[in-house]
């Protein structure tokens, strides 16, 4: 491992322009459970039965009871070393783009817990599955902060539009959704850019978001993965280091951001 380790120090170390693709594993530290592990969210639900328009269609209670209570979960969790050390990162070294799968604002409130009364927005990531604690007016769009208090109770007690009264859904991407165009063509444009693309947290099997690191390596970047188990990427990394993210990205970053002040 520690030869991967090196390899990996010096692809960073040497890069000047990196972009950061995350999965839920970078938050597993942070106690928030991932979708395809043991114990993941999807074990006791399946995601075409709860993260789908159809099933919102169906039974817009049961989809808001399993959000609302996610959303209340993920505000209790708080960031963990991996989420700190990729914010210091983004706003020690411009030319860093992070991008996230993950809908629970954890990389949001590492930006600003390291930018203290700096902009954080350098670190703010590119969300391409959405957010969980954003609502989403299903009839005329418009985004409003997610409410804590959703009543479940039934359809009728169910968040209603201020604008239009139309249904609230959460603001994430469902499955047979198409993301946001802005935001997955930036996140791929970026990936096209990169010499390195570190891919942290992510089993690697929800498409388009994982493509990201498939793009960086077509263009001749090189990608390191850090996860604990082997994915679809791992083949093609120039490094893949097996261990969490809450250890991994702390020590791969730490020595680069310091080669990077000299
Ligand atoms: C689209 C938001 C087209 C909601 C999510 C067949 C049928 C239908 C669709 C498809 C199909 N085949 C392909 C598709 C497309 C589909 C897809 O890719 N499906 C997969 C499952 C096969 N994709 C879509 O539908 C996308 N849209 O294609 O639209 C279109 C185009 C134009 C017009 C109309 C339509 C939309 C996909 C987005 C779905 N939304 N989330 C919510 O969160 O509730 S996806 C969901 O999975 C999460 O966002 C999650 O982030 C994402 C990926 O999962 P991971 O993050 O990788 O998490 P996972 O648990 O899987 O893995 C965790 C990893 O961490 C593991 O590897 C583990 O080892 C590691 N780990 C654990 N602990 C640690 C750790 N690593 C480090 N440290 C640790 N401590
Ligand atoms: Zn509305």
């Amino acid at each position: 491992m520690i030869g991967a380790l090196e390899r990996a120090h010096t692809l960073v170390g040497d890069a000047e322009r990196i972009v950061v693709l995350t999965g839920a594993g970078v938050s597993a530290e942070s106690g928030v459970p991932t979708f395809r592990g043991s114990g993941g969210l999807w074990k006791s639900r399946r995601p075409e039965e709860l993260a789908t328009p159809g099933a919102f269609a169906r039974d817009p209670r049961l989809v808001w009871e399993w959000y609302a209570s996610r959303r209340t979960f993920v505000s209790g969790c708080v960031p963990n070393d991996a989420h700190l050390a990729l914010a210091r990162l983004a706003l020690t070294h411009s030319a860093t783009t992070l991008i996230t799968q993950n809908v629970d604002g954890l990389h949001h409130r590492a930006a600003e817990a390291v930018a203290r009364d700096e902009d954080p927005t350098g670190a703010y990531p590119l969300e391409v599955h959405g957010a969980i604690h954003r609502d989403l007016c299903s009839s005329c769009g418009l985004r409003t902060p997610g409410r804590l208090d959703v009543d479940t109770t039934s359809a009728e007690t169910l968040p209603r539009c201020d604008m239009c009264a139309g249904m609230l859904r959460p603001d994430v991407v469902w499955f047979g959704e198409a993301l946001d165009p802005g935001v997955i063509g930036a996140s791929f444009e970026a990936a096209r850019l990169a010499d390195v693309c570190l891919v942290v947290g992510t089993s690697a099997v929800v498409y388009p978001a994982a493509s990201v690191p498939e793009i960086t390596h077509q263009a001749g970047g090189t990608v390191i993965e850090i996860n604990p188990e082997a994915t679809p990427l791992t083949s093609m990394a120039a490094a893949s280091l097996r261990g969490l993210a809450g250890e991994l990205v702390p020590a791969l970053l730490a020595e680069t951001m310091i080669d990077r002040k000299r």
